[in-house]
């Protein structure tokens, strides 16, 4: 009696176990399938997993004039150009940039947008500013604008958005940008600047500090939350297919 009493609770628990793993599978199945639309606007990223790694950069192209570690690319007294696989133009709009931001020393770091050899709009940490935000780039005067977030060491998630035609006078742009805030409806500054100011295409991207500064998880995109939560790395996604596996072996030997 008890002998059967037990099979037949061990028989529950497979079919317990089995429903788990089932459930398991069908979430991760459910992950990739939000991942893969989510993507979907993402124009040009790179997870600085290796040289030449990341997606939407002119074949053949890698950063150079700094190095690749477990935190990101590390620039150190240089700047670091990267051309898009074909120029960023205002017909992606909103324009996002997201990117993980890590600084050192008392100097201007931050990542920038070029139309060829003109520098148009810097995000990170101005020139002497003691808070995160950008500048956009104009030969007679440049315009900064700043969040709330304090110039430190620590790691901060950036994200600007360019809203192309945008801006309350007739062709301004504007200017949107988020530290460590997920909140779309609420970004830490808001600017508009006159249209003529900011061209309406990109053509590389730099990374440069007179200091050290660190980037990982650059996402341009016209999804805030693709610029905001990055790319996954390919090596989260390796471990999702990795963790399928092993669960469906786990169930064909239950
Ligand atoms: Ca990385």
């Amino acid at each position: 009696m008890n002998k059967q009493k037990k099979k037949g609770n061990h028989m529950r628990t497979k079919v317990k176990r089995t429903r788990l793993i089932l459930g398991l599978l069908s979430l991760m199945a459910l992950s990739i399938l939000a991942i893969t639309p989510a993507n979907a606007g993402v124009i040009a990223s790179d997870d600085f997993s290796s040289v030449g790694s990341g997606t939407g950069w002119a074949a053949g192209s890698s950063w150079s004039g700094g190095s690749l570690g477990p935190s990101g690319f590390t620039v150190f007294g240089a700047t670091s150009f990267r051309p898009f696989a074909s120029s960023v133009t205002d017909s992606n709009n909103p324009l996002y940039i997201g990117f993980d931001f890590t600084r050192n020393f008392d100097s201007w770091a931050g990542v920038s947008l070029f139309n060829g050899s003109s520098e148009e709009l810097f995000m990170g940490r101005p020139f002497q500013q003691s808070r995160y935000g950008g500048e956009v780039s104009d030969p007679s005067q440049g315009l900064i604008y700043l969040g709330n977030v304090s110039v430190d060491t620590s790691a901060h998630r950036m994200v600007t958005q360019i809203d192309f035609g945008g801006g309350a006078g007739p062709g301004e742009d504007r200017i949107r940008f988020w530290v460590d805030n997920s909140t779309e409806a609420a970004p830490d500054a808001t600017v508009d600047v006159d249209g003529s100011w900011l061209p309406s295409l990109f053509t590389q991207l730099r990374i440069g500090s007179n200091g050290s500064l660190t980037v990982d998880n650059l996402t341009v995109s016209t999804s805030f939350g693709d610029s905001y939560a990055g790319v996954p790395e390919p090596a989260t996604m390796s471990l999702l297919a990795l963790g399928g596996v092993a669960a469906l072996r786990r169930r064909r030997k239950a």
